[in-house]
């Protein structure tokens, strides 16, 4: 299982397979606010939101824990459409708990966000009119109950994976929200992990419910971690700033190493022909991910952006009426406090 003292180690040390850091892009400032950056940098010391800054390290950031906001809280729908599907009372509530902390996740996250000098209005904007990004895995549909469970088992396991290094990141609002989050995900991926023990224990039917989820989910979850090394234009500059700490292909690859006895355990078969122990690396050998399908669903194709999206704006819309109405109280008692105070 994953927890939040699951270990990883920092980058580098000339292994094959992780990134190194390279020099950065010098912005054209100062050349001492620019050394001082790079000396917290390079002592893996944290900036802090009154801290000078590059522009482009700010930017990335606003990118990266925006776009995470965006997905903890499009995230919540596809669980969210089960909580009324729950099989029992004890279920339900543990779901409700699990979507609540996805709401949780993405105040955390905006609020990181925002002490970069972007308002959450500007980042809902970006959201609302499809030009923000958020996890491609979110654009599926939950068929099943049994999907419920993989989604605690895998895709939150592969948030955890990914997040964990996050926790020290080198921008301080970011780690320190990753450090609640990962505690709180650590119960989700477990929660799912169980409801599918307790699956796999039942009927043939249900057996046969958890193998289907798991065949439809599998491929999407290895796909949540990015596009590869080579491919991804963002990794080499996150890294040499800190803010990335494992590359796509290395956590993808743990991610692997770590499901594989899980599964074993379930008693699922995980759907990869390819899937096999490598004695040489150290590490499993699996199969080719479709990268076409992947990129289809980030750019908007998948099965149910459109849904998503359509719900997500449908709820801000809906309540309007509540951020007027705290707007409005917290204006009245602004003015009572002042002629009081007069
Ligand atoms: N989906 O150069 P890279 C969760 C984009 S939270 C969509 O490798 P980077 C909790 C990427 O943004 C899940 N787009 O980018 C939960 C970039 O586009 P841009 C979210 C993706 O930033 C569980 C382009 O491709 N977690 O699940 C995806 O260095 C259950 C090139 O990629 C986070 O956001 C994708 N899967 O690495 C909630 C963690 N992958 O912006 C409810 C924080 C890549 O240049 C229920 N984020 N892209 O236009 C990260 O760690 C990184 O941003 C990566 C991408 C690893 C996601």
């Amino acid at each position: 299982m994953y927890t939040q003292s699951f270990n990883v180690p920092d980058q580098s040390d000339g292994e094959p397979g992780i990134l190194k850091a390279v020099p950065g892009a010098r912005d054209k400032v100062d050349p001492a606010l620019q050394d001082g950056f790079d000396a917290v940098i390079d002592a893996d010391g944290k900036i802090e939101p009154r801290d000078w800054m590059p522009d482009a390290y700010r930017k990335t950031l606003v990118r990266q824990i925006s776009q995470h906001a965006h997905s903890e809280i499009v995230g919540m729908l596809p669980e969210g459409n089960w909580i009324s599907r729950a099989p029992s009372l004890k279920r339900k509530a543990i779901l409700v708990a699990k979507v609540q902390d996805e709401g949780g996740h993405g105040l955390y996250l905006y609020s990181a966000a925002e002490t970069l000098g972007t308002s959450r209005d500007q980042m809902l904007d970006a959201l609302h009119s499809g030009k923000a990004k958020y996890s491609s895995i979110f654009n599926y549909p939950t068929l099943t109950w049994a999907d419920v469970g993989v989604i605690g088992w895998l895709v939150d396991g592969a948030a955890i994976m990914n997040q964990i290094p996050l926790c020290r990141c080198s921008y301080g609002p970011y780690a320190r929200a990753m450090i609640r989050v990962c505690k709180e995900e650590s119960f989700h991926q477990r929660q799912g992990y169980e409801a599918l023990l307790t699956m796999m224990q039942g009927t043939a039917e249900q057996k046969a419910m958890v193998q289907d989820a798991v065949n439809r989910w599998w491929w999407k979850c290895l796909a949540m971690f990015g596009p590869p090394d080579a491919d991804s234009p963002n990794s080499v500059q996150g890294m040499r700033w800190g803010i990335k700490r494992i590359s796509n292909d290395d956590l993808r690859q743990k991610f692997v190493d770590a499901t594989v006895p899980q599964a074993e355990v379930l008693g699922v078969t995980l759907p990869d022909p390819d899937l096999k122990w490598n004695e040489t690396r150290g590490h499993h050998d699996y199969g080719q991910i479709d990268w076409d399908e992947f990129w289809a669903v980030v750019n908007g194709d998948g099965p149910c952006n459109k849904e998503r999206l359509a719900t997500r704006v449908k709820a801000w819309n809906d309540g309007a009426w509540v951020r007027e109405a705290a707007l409005t109280h917290a204006a009245r008692q602004q003015a009572r406090a002042m002629k009081e105070a007069a």
